[in-house]
């Protein structure tokens, strides 16, 4: 498992080179942003149980064969295994989002998902929807600007500091390691 900073070591080390000026100045950035990215990361985890009951009702909501006999959704023991993944992916994002690296997402959680799935008929497309609710709801928190349409009487702003860019890099960040995991269901 690595983060950005072993990330740096290892990727130098693997060409015998000193640490450089762009691994630096990459750093540097990681450093002086990195009270947005606790915030990013803690308005995820704050809100995951929402998060994750939301998209698993979507996800249900647009095929309602899931919960019906012979849907991977029913009975209540496999719904509860549903929320749980669901559960566990959002997990793993938040922490390679913490780390500023993919690695602990793709070694602890991924490796081997698919071909788990497969194996017990967990249908790999609606998983990926569900993901994919994720990633959006993930977006507008991270922004701090979820939307009354969507969100509704659960709306909750976390009131973080709203800077010009609303955090686009860490959105886009985020966004990469939930096309990770629909990468990896695909
Ligand atoms: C730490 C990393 C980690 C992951 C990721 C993980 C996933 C994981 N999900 C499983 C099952 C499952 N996963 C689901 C999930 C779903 N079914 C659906 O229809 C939806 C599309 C989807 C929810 C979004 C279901 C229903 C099962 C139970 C399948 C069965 O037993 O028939 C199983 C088989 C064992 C079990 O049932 O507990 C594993 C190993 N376990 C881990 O330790």
């Amino acid at each position: 498992m690595l983060d950005a900073f072993s990330r740096a070591v290892v990727s130098a080390d693997s060409k015998t080179a000193a640490i450089g000026g762009s691994e630096l100045e990459a750093l540097r950035g990681f450093i002086s942003s990195g009270n947005r990215r606790l915030d990013a990361v803690n308005s995820i985890a704050s809100n995951a149980s929402c998060m994750v009951s939301d998209a698993v009702a979507g996800m249900i909501c647009e095929n309602q064969g899931l919960i019906q006999a012979g849907g991977n959704c029913y009975p209540n023991r496999r719904m509860a295994a549903c929320l749980r993944d669901a559960e566990i992916v959002l997990r793993y994002v938040t922490y390679a989002l913490l780390a500023g690296d993919a690695s602990v997402l793709d070694d602890r959680c991924l490796n081997g998902l698919k071909e788990t799935y497969t194996a017990l008929g967990v249908p790999l497309q609606s998983s990926a929807r569900a993901v994919a609710i994720m990633k959006a709801q993930a977006t507008a928190h991270i922004q701090d600007n979820p939307s009354e349409a969507l969100a509704g009487a659960k709306l909750r702003k976390m009131g973080t500091p709203v800077v010009e860019d609303r955090c686009a890099s860490l959105v886009a960040e985020a966004g990469s390691y939930f096309d990770r995991v629909i990468g990896a269901l695909s």
